[in-house]
């Protein structure tokens, strides 16, 4: 008998993948986890039905999260990762070795403890020395937290426990939890599917942070295919200015050459293009374009 994973997007097609085992399903008090072991896409995180992490192609989702942002302040110490519990976003903060503190606010603990079983990869860097896991509500904490260099939201789609992530009570609160200087990047949506979601982000976003750059990126086992990305700096510097010239320098200080799989120094600067069809989209939003 074959088994076969897919996800519904957009009413009227869908991604599919078979598998060739089921490693863990579990109903948490938040959502419904299961882990797959797939033929093509290698084993798979899906949240409630939706995929959220495969051993084929995390790194590009989760390096872009990651590099970009921590490249863009001079020498981040203290990170917050909200969500991310299959630790994938924390693997790469921990390669910039100014980093002191890091912590991951991942409101469903169990989550951490079924990939730190079945998804070591990801998760193999969940017991680093500079690394403090708090099993909460990632709103609630950043809501009382002060003086972060870089926050970043690595949450699932705006629907269940991560709808308030996407609320821009939610980038007021990011924006008073950063210190000056500081930033934040987000997972912003998928550009074919939710466009007008990924440019009311943005739109949202740029009332509160001066400069805000939208990343678009490919992640084969997300619906579409390509997926969105927000970096919003509370900071007056922008990444882009000097065409990433900084970035590339800091890339190279920080020892990154040789750590990535997808990102290369060259990518800084033309990361932050956005495709015209995104740039239609915010124009129909009120005019609003990434900085
Ligand atoms: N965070 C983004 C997942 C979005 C995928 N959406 C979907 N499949 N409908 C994933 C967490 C990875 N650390």
């Amino acid at each position: 008998m074959e088994l076969w994973f897919s996800e519904d997007f957009s009413g009227g097609s869908r991604f599919g993948a078979r598998v060739s085992q089921v490693l863990a399903s579990y109903k948490s008090d938040y959502q419904q986890i299961d882990i797959l072991s797939t033929e093509t896409f290698g084993r798979m995180l899906v949240i409630d039905g939706k995929v959220q992490a495969c051993e084929m192609d995390e790194f590009i989702y989760h390096e872009m999260l990651a590099h970009p942002a921590l490249l863009s302040h001079p020498a981040p110490k203290k990170v917050l990762v909200a969500g991310g519990g299959d630790g994938g976003t924390v693997r790469e903060c921990l390669k910039h070795g100014c980093v002191e503190s890091l912590t991951l606010v991942e409101i469903d603990a169990k989550v951490i403890e079924l990939c730190r079983q079945h998804m070591p990869s990801l998760a193999g860097r969940l017991t680093d020395q500079r690394l403090t896991i708090a099993p909460d509500d990632a709103s609630r904490v950043i809501r009382q937290a002060r003086d972060l260099d870089v926050i970043l939201v690595d949450s699932s789609d705006p629907v269940g426990p991560s709808e308030s992530l996407f609320e821009v009570e939610f980038f007021e609160e990011l924006h008073c939890a950063l210190a000056p200087g500081g930033l934040t990047c987000l997972q912003a949506g998928s550009p074919f599917l939710g466009p007008d979601q990924v440019a009311q982000m943005v739109v949202d976003l740029k009332t509160i942070f001066p400069v805000v750059h939208l990343l678009t990126i490919p992640v084969p086992s997300y619906p579409g295919g390509t997926w969105c990305l927000a970096l919003a700096l509370k900071a007056d510097w922008n990444p882009r200015a000097d065409g990433g010239e900084i970035l590339r320098k800091r890339f190279r200080e920080r020892g990154l050459e040789g750590q990535t799989n997808y990102l290369t120094p060259n990518m800084l600067g033309p990361c932050f293009e956005v495709p015209a069809f995104l740039m239609k989209a915010y124009q129909r939003y009120r005019g609003a374009v990434p900085a």
